[in-house]
């Protein structure tokens, strides 16, 4: 069932485990600064993993916006890759380099004017994107350090817990309705398990970008802190997941997302039919330019 190169939680043999590392010693207090011990970065993504407590820190590093095209979508599951195959590693924080974004969603450019080829590679790297961070086996902690619309919502509704600066100017949110464009069924299905299906509904119908205090209190993200507590929030929650014995908490995960990760791979093929024939669409192609301008008029 299970396409080239994607090894989703799903299609796992039961018995596949990470290395059984001891939890992280009560002696060292949570919130303490990750000390960076093995490194990698690439054009668009930086990470350093502290082998000692078993935690990687990915940080997004692709300014103005950290928009996820083609480049920045491979760059993130060879890393989440990386980490995954490292037994050494139990958890990954993910958060963002940039001031005051978090990611910007899927490269609207990518979207625009380019051959059905494109398309095809464009949208299978957003789906692997999404198999590899929903299906991980490690704990996956969002600290949301600015705003995350659509794609980049997505990213952050696949990991295991969000924290958010509580700064209100940051929103969050699947905004695609905005833009003309329909979340796919599989954005749908991660947002409903995140806040329910009336939220979910009445949030996705209408496009809504939640600034941070809204999207707290629709259970969209977990805890908001101060921007300057963040990372150190992010490292404690991290060290409270981590306490658990990574077999029995990898099988909880597997439950709570097989459904809708098989569901995806199941219809992965058709589902970039679908794309590509909604995104072909001449009307579609309008909305998609006029959204841009409207972004460039709004800057200047
Ligand atoms: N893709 C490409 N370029 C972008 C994107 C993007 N998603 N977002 C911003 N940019 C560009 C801007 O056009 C601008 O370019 P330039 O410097 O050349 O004028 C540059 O990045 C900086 O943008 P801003 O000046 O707007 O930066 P701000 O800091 O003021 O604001 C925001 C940052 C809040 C992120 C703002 O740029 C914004 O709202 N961007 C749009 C976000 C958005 O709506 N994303 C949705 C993408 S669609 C998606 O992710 C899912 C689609 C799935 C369905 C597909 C079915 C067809």
């Amino acid at each position: 069932l299970c396409p080239p190169g994607v090894l989703p939680l799903c299609c796992r043999l039961p018995g596949w485990d990470r290395a059984s590392r001891p939890p992280p010693s009560p002696l060292q207090p949570p919130g303490l600064p990750l000390a960076p011990c093995r490194s990698f970065s690439n054009n668009k993504i930086q990470v350093e993993l502290d082998e000692s407590s078993g935690v990687a820190m990915m940080k997004f590093k692709s300014p103005p916006v950290n928009s996820l095209s083609l480049e920045f979508l491979t760059e993130f599951s060879i890393s989440l890759e990386k980490l995954e195959n490292n037994r050494a590693c139990r958890g990954v924080i993910i958060t963002s380099a940039v001031p005051k974004i978090f990611s910007s969603g899927l490269d609207i450019t990518e979207m625009c004017g380019k051959s059905m080829e494109h398309y095809t590679e464009f949208w299978r790297a957003v789906q692997e994107m999404w198999l590899r961070l929903y299906g991980s086996n490690m704990v996956t902690v969002a600290a949301v350090n600015g705003s995350s619309p659509a794609g980049g919502c997505l990213m952050a509704l696949s990991c295991d817990y969000r924290i958010m600066a509580e700064n209100p100017k940051f929103s969050i949110g699947l905004n695609e309705a905005q833009l003309g464009i329909v979340a796919p069924f599989w954005f749908k299905d991660t947002f409903v398990n995140v806040v329910g299906h009336r939220v979910a509904e009445r949030s996705l119908q209408l496009g809504s970008l939640h600034p941070a205090p809204e999207a707290h209190k629709l259970g969209l993200v977990d805890e908001l802190v101060p921007e300057e507590k963040l990372m150190e929030k992010a490292a404690a929650v991290m060290a409270q997941w981590l306490a658990l014995p990574d077999h029995a908490r990898q099988l909880t995960k597997t439950m709570m997302r097989k459904a809708v990760l098989d569901r995806l791979v199941a219809h992965r093929e058709e589902d970039i039919k679908n794309f590509i024939s909604f995104v072909s669409k001449e009307s579609i192609q309008k909305s998609l330019r006029m959204y841009m301008e409207m972004l460039k008029k709004r800057k200047s």
